[in-house]
């Protein structure tokens, strides 16, 4: 899984993405350009106060990979900006990242995230209609020659005419025949899109932005999931030593990091959960897709776990920390063993046993 930060040049793209992953890439009209990738740690108080607990030689957080993708540039030559466009579609989804900061007198009409964000999507619109433009004129010809391909041309059409309507591949409802058709092809406005406003500081303390109440309602009639990040102040932020990182944030009133706020956004959306493993040598949260069995899980771990699956051995997080210890929880009868049909829920610990 690999998230794609998107937008205008100038956004705060890779602020954001410095941010969220701990690097230093350069920023603004001087940085490079170039495509950046990372890994976030997703932060999660509970393996927090698992590591406490358990006192664990090894740690390890769950991780969302990040990757910075410039927007092509007009003086871009048209191998690399397809290359761009190939980074976009490799993502698992998008977040594109729209800036409000700036004072407005230093621009004319000042910032407009409302524009960015409704012209960003039809940028990706568009370049859905021209990758079917493409198939269609291709299979036209050959259809002449063939004359088998009726059922395709007629889906693509009926995409084509959808995308025309400013309607995303991934609100177009689709027969099981048709999606066999499609074959898994990839459709930019089909992945899962995010925004971020990038606001600035005094935005962030009074809570208002250019267009706020378009761009917010805008996002929800499209369901684009939407948060506000001042992605400059909190990468001052995450510099400063631990207790004054907390000084900070209460100064600037935010109970949570931007990062821990879209990290939920995301999990959210995609359907994901965290399970957890517990022991002396590591404590550790691994991610699932809501709906996954046991033996599912287990095969994050290692194949073979889930090859070899018996069972499972569960108890739940909101148990231990209501009670304070497995051997509590096992006293209190909230330890579980569950079988290969078993789906596995947010926040089980689970230890598997399995023989190979
Ligand atoms: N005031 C302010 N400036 C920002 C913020 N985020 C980014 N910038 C500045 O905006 C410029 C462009 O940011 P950058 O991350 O390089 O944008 P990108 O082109 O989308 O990667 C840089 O000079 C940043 O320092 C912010 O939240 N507030
Ligand atoms: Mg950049």
């Amino acid at each position: 899984m690999q998230i794609g930060l998107v937008g205008m040049p100038g956004s705060g793209k890779t602020t954001l993405f410095n941010l969220l992953t701990g690097n230093e890439k350069p920023t603004g009209p001087g940085g490079a350009d170039e495509v950046y990738t990372g890994s976030a740690v997703v932060p999660d108080q509970r393996i927090d106060y698992l590591a406490q607990l358990y006192r664990p030689r090894k740690t390890t957080c769950a991780r969302i990979e990040f990757k910075d993708i410039p927007g092509a540039k007009m003086e871009h030559s048209r191998a690399r900006a397809s290359r761009l466009l190939d980074e976009v579609r490799s993502a698992t989804a998008l977040v594109q990242v729209v800036r409000a900061f700036g004072k407005t007198t230093a621009m004319p009409d000042g910032p407009d995230p409302f524009s960015d964000l409704i012209n960003y999507g039809s940028e990706l619109l568009l370049a859905d209609m021209d990758t079917l433009e493409k198939k269609l004129a291709r299979f036209e010809d050959n259809a002449c020659k063939k004359g088998d391909t009726s059922d395709q041309i007629a889906l693509y059409r009926k995409i084509l005419f959808a995308l025309e309507n400013e309607q995303p591949f991934g609100s177009i409802s689709l027969s099981p025949a048709e999606e066999d058709l499609l074959n898994d092809q990839v459709f930019l406005t089909g992945k899962p899109l995010y925004a971020v406003v990038n606001i600035d500081e005094a935005q962030l303390q009074s809570g208002i932005y250019p267009r706020k109440e378009k761009v917010e309602s805008w996002a929800a009639g499209k369901n684009l999931p939407l948060i506000t990040v001042c992605a400059q102040v909190e990468m001052e932020i995450s510099r400063l030593e631990p207790q004054e990182q907390i000084e900070f944030m209460k100064d600037y009133d935010l109970t949570e990091s931007g990062l821990g706020r879209l990290a939920r956004m995301v999990y959210d959306s995609l359907d994901l959960i965290s399970f957890f493993t517990v022991g002396e040598d590591e404590v550790r949260a691994w991610t699932v897709r809501k709906g996954a069995t046991a033996p599912q899980a287990a095969s994050k771990i290692h194949s073979d776990i889930s090859r070899g699956f018996i069972r499972a051995e569960v108890f739940h997080y909101d148990d231990l920390y209501r009670l304070g210890s497995g051997q509590k929880v096992k006293e209190a009868g909230q330890f579980r063993l569950e079988g290969k049909d078993y789906i596995v829920q947010d926040g089980d610990i689970i230890s598997f046993r399995f023989n190979i």
